[in-house]
């Protein structure tokens, strides 16, 4: 195979270098990041691939931290003989003051000297300084194209465009925006794009680069999309018979369990299939997630804050999260709500309804999971996959959702597989009669097509 194109990511100390690597090879545990300065202090190689192949080579360096110093004694270096940049790189790589004083920056330059071009990390937030114009110039005079990459650009108040006009005084053009926290869904695809045009040695290897991770950022998603309909239908699928009538409570808890160990599943492969808290394991996955999430599946307020409407004959077991389907049809709506109402652990309705309840309950009875929790389940893993497409390896904040936004999920009839799944207890994984077949899978890829996210909804 032939060479690998090299890059080495530079900047300023705190720039945001080392977390630019972490987001691009989608590895949250890459090196050392810190808000304190001077966390990277060797040069590290990391590869980025693209279908397991190694396609590029990217070295973190330590951050440039006075650059002004290295100005002026590069000036003294130079004397008056006129070394153009490259000589005089290397007249200051062999200068004493490069195992001493400038040791950070030397690292930096001889990085520079050996990789076919340079990523400039900056921290967007940051005034335009004298500083800065230097630590470009000094890299300039290494010979190899620089890619200035706007760091932090998610946060308010950044001056990306007092950036871009400082960089176009210095003659660099091609500019790319992106957040290593919150990249943009096609911030990579820009990324190196703008590097082909600026390697052109290497145009191919990085085309195919920014190809391969496109089709695999696509697989991923549809992945993702894949697990929400299979978690749908195996909880659609699921029914319960109840046959001990002094334990209908239990079994209902239990049920109620079973679905929110099902959806920890869910958060758990959905989180390793992006990369993220994989060494943490499954029991840890969920406090990752902040805010909303800590919701109880089976609350009102998560079905409320989710906008499902529930229909309200049907609001107080629905409010419980399960409903009742009729096999005998001894059951009424108006039992079934009492039933619901039990569940949530409403003690006084139950005395109220007590004797009534008890007589008209006899009898085969099946427990299902309710229809609007198959929704609330819809829409907490839509948000999640949304969250995840939008996360940068390098945040260190928990997952927060992203606010729900209008979508088909929260009312309206359901999807056609989902009432499948309901007439099918054997295509549930949750039960003991698992018994998958091809209908549920074309189920399932049906039901996929109905899990949407922001990036998909220009093209479905
Ligand atoms: N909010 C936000 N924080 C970032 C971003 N990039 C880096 N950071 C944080 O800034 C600090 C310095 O980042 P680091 O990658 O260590 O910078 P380096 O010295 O250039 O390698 C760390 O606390 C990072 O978590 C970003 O795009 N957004
Ligand atoms: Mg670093």
């Amino acid at each position: 195979m032939s060479e690998l194109p090299r890059l080495a990511v530079v900047g300023h100390t705190n720039a945001g270098k080392t977390s630019l690597l972490r987001t691009l090879t989608r590895n949250a545990q890459f090196g050392e990041v810190s808000e304190r300065p001077a966390t990277t202090r060797h040069v590290e190689a990391v590869e980025l691939l693209a279908d397991g192949e190694p396609l590029l080579l990217m070295f973190d360096t330590p951050g440039m931290e006075d650059a002004l110093g290295l100005a002026d004694l590069m000036d003294e270096l130079a004397g008056n003989d006129k070394p153009d940049g490259p000589e005089l790189v290397e007249r200051f790589l062999a200068s004493p003051q490069a195992q001493g004083r400038f040791e950070q920056e030397a690292k930096v330059l001889r990085q520079m000297r050996a990789s076919d071009a340079g990523l400039y990390v900056i921290d967007a937030r940051d005034p335009v300084l004298a500083k800065f114009r230097e630590e470009l110039a000094i890299l300039a005079r290494c010979a190899r194209p620089l890619l200035p990459v706007l760091n932090f650009v998610a946060t308010p108040g950044h001056r990306a465009e007092q950036w871009r006009d400082m960089l176009a005084r210095l003659g660099l053009h091609a500019v790319v925006a992106f957040d290593s926290v919150a990249p943009e869904i096609d911030g990579e695809r820009r990324l190196f794009t703008a590097l082909a045009t600026l390697i052109e040695r290497h145009r191919e290897t990085l085309s195919k680069l920014t190809e391969s991770r496109a089709a695999e950022a696509l697989a991923r998603l549809e992945a993702g999309r894949r697990m929400i309909a299979e978690l749908l239908v195996d909880v659609a699928a699921l029914r319960v018979t109840l046959t001990d009538e002094a334990r209908e409570l239990a079994a209902l808890e239990a049920l109620r369990g079973q679905v929110r160990t099902r959806e920890d599943a869910l958060v758990a492969a959905l989180l390793e299939l992006y990369g993220f808290g994989r060494e943490d394991g499954p029991d840890v996955a969920l406090p990752e997630l902040a805010g909303r999430w800590d919701q109880d599946l089976f609350s009102a307020e998560a079905l409320r804050d989710a906008g499902v409407r529930v229909g309200t004959g049907a609001a107080a077991g629905a409010a419980a999260g399960m409903g009742i389907d009729l096999v005998t049809g001894g059951l009424t709506l108006g039992a079934a709500a009492a039933l619901g109402a039990l569940a949530g652990g409403l003690w006084q309705t139950v005395s109220h309804y007590g004797e009534r309840l008890g007589s008209r309950l006899r009898g085969f009875r099946e427990l299902t999971v309710d229809d609007a929790i198959v929704r609330l389940l819809a829409l907490r893993g839509q948000r999640l996959l949304e969250a995840l497409e939008r996360r940068g390896h390098a945040a260190v904040e928990r997952v927060s959702l992203p606010p729900p936004d209008e979508s088909s999920w929260r009312a309206g009839v359901l999807p056609e597989a989902l009432a499948e799944a309901r007439i099918h207890p054997g295509w549930s994984a949750m039960a003991g009669s698992f018994e998958p077949d091809a209908e549920r899978s074309a189920a399932i890829i049906a039901l996929s097509r109905e899990v949407q996210i922001g990036r998909l909804a220009a093209k479905d």
